[in-house]
C-alpha cells in the first residue's frame, strides 16, 4: 500500500515506501555472532534461511559476513568477501525483497552491490573514505551508522556528556558528508548504533529521545534485536530467548519514528507491527473477526 505523499528511501532499484516501519530481517553468514553464530554459516543453509525470513514477512535482508559483537576480531576481506557474495548472488535470484550488507569493507561493499544488493548497511557509518567512494559510485541505499570505537574495545566504558546529542550530531555530520560526496540524501539512513559503545542507560536514553535521531529527517533504521541491554532489563541470559523484549523495543521504536527495524525473530515483530499499524489507523484490515 503507498500514501500519496509518503517518504521514500531510494535502494537502488527499490523505491521503498516509508508508510510503516519496515522490517530488516537479519541473515549473519559468520561462525562468531552472538545470537545466531554459526547457525547460517554454509551458503545453502544461508539461503534457505534468507528465504525464510523473506516468508515471514521481512521488507529486507540483511546479510552480514564479520561479527561486530563487542570484543570481536576483524575478519580478513577475503573471507568477509568468501562468506557474504555468493548468498546475496544467490538470494538476489531468488527472492524479490530487497538486500543489505552489512559490512565496514569497501570491497565487500562493492562486490555484494555487483552481486544484487540494494543497500550497504555501515556499522562505522562511512569514517572509511574508500567505504565513501563506493557510495557514491553506486545507487544503493546506505545506513549510516554510529558506533564508538571499534567493536574490539568499543564497550570499555563508554562515555558521553549527552548520548542522544552526540550520537545525532556525529549521523548528521557524516549524512552530510555523504550528500557532498555526491550521494542523494533520499539514500541515506540512519541509525543510533544501539550496543555499539553504549551502557544499558545509554541505549534505553537513546530509544527514549528517538524522536531527537529522527528529527535529522533521514529514514531511522534500529537494530534492537536480541541484544545485551534486553538481557539486562528483562533477565533472559539466553540472545535466541530474547524475543519478548526485542519485540517491544520494535514496537516502541516504530511508533517513535524508526522507519525500519533490523531483527532476528521476524515473524514475532512483522505481526507486532501489524497490531500496531491497524490500531493506529495505517494499515487496512478487514472487519472479521
Ligand atoms: N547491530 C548488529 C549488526 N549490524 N547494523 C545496523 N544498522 N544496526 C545495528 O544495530 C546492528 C547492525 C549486531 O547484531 P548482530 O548482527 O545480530 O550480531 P553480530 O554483530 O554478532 O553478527
Amino acid at each position: 500500500m503507498s500514501v500519496p505523499g509518503a517518504r521514500v528511501w531510494r535502494c537502488g532499484r527499490f523505491s521503498l515506501v516509508l508508510d510503516r516501519c519496515l522490517v530488516m530481517g537479519i541473515l549473519n553468514v559468520t561462525p562468531d555472532s552472538f545470537s545466531d553464530g554459526g547457525e547460517h554459516a554454509d551458503a545453502v543453509a544461508a539461503l534457505r534461511h534468507g528465504k525464510g525470513l523473506a516468508l515471514e514477512g521481512a521488507d529486507i535482508v540483511d546479510v552480514g559476513g564479520e561479527s561486530t559483537r563487542p570484543g570481536s576480531d576483524p575478519v580478513s576481506v577475503v573471507d568477509e568477501l568468501a562468506r557474504t557474495v555468493p548468498v546475496v548472488e544467490a538470494l538476489a535470484h531468488g527472492l524479490d525483497v530487497p538486500l543489505s550488507v552489512d559490512t565496514r569493507r569497501a570491497e565487500v561493499a562493492e562486490a555484494c552491490v555487483a552481486a544484487g544488493a540494494s543497500i550497504v548497511n555501515d556499522v562505522s557509518g562511512f569514517r572509511d573514505p574508500a567505504m565513501v567512494a563506493v557510495a557514491a559510485a553506486c545507487d544503493a541505499g546506505l545506513v549510516v551508522m554510529h558506533m564508538l570505537g571499534e567493536p574490539k574495545t568499543m564497550q570499555a566504558e563508554p562515555r558521553y556528556d549527552d548520548v542522544v546529542a552526540e550520537v545525532r550530531e556525529y549521523l548528521g555530520v557524516q549524512a552530510r558528508m555523504l550528500e557532498e560526496a555526491g550521494v542523494a540524501p533520499g539514500r541515506i539512513a540512519v541509525d543510533p548504533g544501539l550496543g555499539f559503545g553504549k551502557t544499558t542507560a545509554h541505549n534505553l536514553e537513546l530509544l527514549r529521545r528517538l524522536d531527537e535521531i529522527a528529527s535529522l529527517g533521514y529514514p531511522v533504521l534500529v537494530g534492537a534485536s536480541r541484544k545485551r541491554f534486553i538481557g539486562e532489563v528483562t533477565g533472559v541470559a539466553t540472545p535466541s530467548e530474547r524475543v519478548h523484549g526485542s519485540t517491544a523495543v520494535a514496537l516502541w521504536s516504530a511508533s517513535h519514528g524508526a522507519d525500519v527495524v533490523r531483527v532476528h525473530d521476524v515473524s514475532a515483530t512483522a505481526e507486532s507491527l501489524a497490531m500496531l499499524g491497524a490500531i493506529t489507523g495505517v494499515e487496512g484490515v478487514g472487519d472479521e473477526r
